[in-house]
């Protein structure tokens, strides 16, 4: 945790901030209220505040108490609070350590203990996520406290997560083996007739059976023509000989979560399809190549775009190479056309390419990978990439 908070340290110099407020409601920003404090609750405020440390004899002649929320580091304090209502009063203490909490009452509501913080700290300049607070939420705060500026940083929650500590790489890796454990074990029960719901449902069971704590998103089965759509729900079809089968699932782990996709072929496949998925893999593979710290999205995205391209698949690939993950499933940083930042060792990402011919069918072939200085470590390993037929 103390290096969660010496990155937030961090952006609180960059931005000349005063505080950082994490905002958790409605379904939005839980995932980085429990990355920086652990407090798993759904609704919540955390606040960072800077503070500078007083000297000794400052110290002697202050009222306040020593506090027992602070993180100290190179002359600057940050004092944590947590702000949570009555539900959680049991559960916040046991999993926010170090975190000043304050449960909201009738009398007194999140907005008006921040507001009370706000003067109490001198803060005046606070930071927060547009990416993952609401308008009207910030709406309401800066209506009731008039005396702050609030400052919008979008993405900021996501890039104190975009590396990844050995710690977290240990859960992806064992997230990524639990992936490819129930994959190698549906293979063989697969057979023409069944629906891509059963698929589905199986897949999911096998994923609980080796380890997974849930689904990481909605499995994706995706058969025949219904593989030209990227992000297909699963449906009542039945899986015919002839046709490519996408699968794309992910399991949450610890907090993490996996994403792989793979595409299979049931029966006697056709030579386009063939070629098609033939043209996916090979892309995977140079995407994969391309992968390592100091690289750019922008340019693992064109690697794998150009090779379809010259395969005349260009046009059919219609989204972008892949995605940064970690506890959630898109996270920092993006692999897509012009993104011209480098990525640091220790970002995972995912390397997807895939192509998606209307009427016809699809295919897509996904890992992720930690970057390294050298390269990249795959997370999800020990499945053949050649076109598997079953
Ligand atoms: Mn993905």
């Amino acid at each position: 945790m103390q290096s969660r908070i010496e990155k937030v340290r961090k952006i609180l110099i960059q931005e000349k901030a005063d505080a950082l407020l994490v905002w958790n409601g409605e379904g939005s920003g839980q995932p980085a209220t429990a990355w920086l404090s652990g407090f798993s609750g759904t609704s919540s405020a955390l606040l960072f505040a800077r503070e500078k440390i007083l000297s000794m004899g400052e110290f002697a002649t202050s009222f306040s108490r020593p506090p027992a929320t602070s993180f100290r580091k190179g002359g600057i304090r940050i004092r944590a609070f947590l702000i949570t209502d009555g539900r959680y009063t049991a559960q916040s203490k046991k999993e926010a350590n170090g975190f000043k909490i304050f449960i909201t009452s009738r009398e007194r509501t999140a907005t008006q203990i921040l507001e009370s913080l706000c003067k109490q700290y001198h803060l005046h300049r606070i930071v927060f996520d547009g990416s993952v607070t609401s308008y009207s939420a910030i709406e309401d705060i800066t209506k009731a406290i008039s005396a702050v500026n609030f400052l919008s940083r979008k993405r900021v929650l996501q890039e104190l997560r975009m590396v990844k500590d050995t710690e977290e790489i240990r859960l992806l890796k064992k997230a990524g083996d639990i992936t490819v454990r129930a994959f190698m074990r549906l293979l063989p029960e697969l057979y023409s007739g069944m629906t891509e719901k059963e698929i589905a449902q199986r897949l999911e069971m096998l994923c609980i059976e080796e380890g997974s704590e849930g689904v990481a998103f909605p499995t994706i089965v995706a058969s025949g023509k219904n593989g030209a759509f990227p992000h297909a729900r699963v449906t009542d079809k039945e899986i015919k000989n002839g046709e490519l089968v996408t699968i794309d699932f992910g399991v949450r782990y610890k907090g993490y979560v996996s994403d792989m996709t793979r595409t299979v072929g049931i029966g006697k496949i056709g030579s386009r399809l063939k070629r098609m998925y033939e043209a996916v893999r090979k892309a995977q593979e140079l995407g994969c190549k391309k992968a390592k710290a100091g690289v750019t999205g922008g340019k693992i995205d064109a690697v794998c775009r150009n090779y379809l391209e010259k395969k005349g698949f260009g046009k059919y690939f219609t989204h972008s190479t892949g995605h940064g993950i970690g506890i959630e499933v898109h996270e920092l940083p993006l692999v897509s056309f012009r993104q011209n930042t480098k990525m640091p060792v220790g970002a995972v990402i995912t390397c997807e390419p895939g192509v998606y011919i209307p009427n016809v069918g699809g295919a897509r072939i996904e890992d992720a990978l930690v970057l390294t200085k050298r390269g990249n470590l795959k997370l999800t390993e020990g499945i053949p990439k050649e076109l598997i037929v079953l």
